[in-house]
């Protein structure tokens, strides 16, 4: 083989390489129950979900989504294995969250919600408004809540937290998580 034909085939093989790396670093990570996220380290896995003007940051060792938008879902996701959950038994989700904004609208300014979904299809399992009332900042409250009958057989599934924002204005919206648990015992 000549010099030129060696170094164009090295040089190929690099290309190739790193749009390979870069993709598999592109796949969200899926964790497999049962998990308990406390942040302390880093966002234990969980990816930006959402529409654009939001960012997922991990602060104060927890996870924080803000920014700005108008008419978005913005939040956080992580996939879970459910293999080794046994049916019989429960499938409980507590954690900890909090959601502020500028304006205490009881439109919802300040808000969060949780979304549950099959993984492979992002068919809705279960959705919950986490606040109503207006207020501008919630404070750290606890949640809890066994969906072991909205996930029925399903075996992977997404777990989304995350805001709305609705408003053309910037009211500062943000949502923090803490604590995600998805086990059988609390
Ligand atoms: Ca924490
Ligand atoms: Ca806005």
């Amino acid at each position: 083989m000549n010099k030129r034909l060696v170094i164009t085939l090295v040089l190929v093989e690099i290309v190739l390489g790193v749009i390979l790396y870069t993709h598999v670093l592109d796949q969200p990570q899926e964790a497999t129950f049962p998990i308990y996220d406390k942040f302390d380290t880093g966002l234990d896995g969980w990816s930006y979900w959402g529409d654009s003007g939001y960012v997922l940051e991990w602060v104060s060792n927890t996870a924080k989504i803000s920014g700005d938008g108008y008419s978005v879902d913005s939040g956080m996701q992580k996939v879970v294995d459910l293999t080794n959950w046994d049916q019989s038994e429960a499938l409980l989700l507590p954690f900890d969250y909090r959601a502020t904004s500028d304006y205490n609208s009881p439109s919802g300014t300040t808000g969060a919600f949780l979304w549950i979904q099959i993984a492979d299809t992002s068919l809705s399992l279960y959705r919950e408004n986490l606040v109503k009332e207006g207020t501008a900042d919630t404070g750290w409250r606890n949640y809890v809540k066994n969906i072991s009958m909205h996930v029925h057989t399903n075996r992977r599934i997404r777990i989304i937290l995350y805001l709305h924002d609705g408003w053309g204005p910037n009211w500062h919206q943000t949502n923090a998580y803490d604590n995600i648990k998805l086990s059988s015992t609390t």
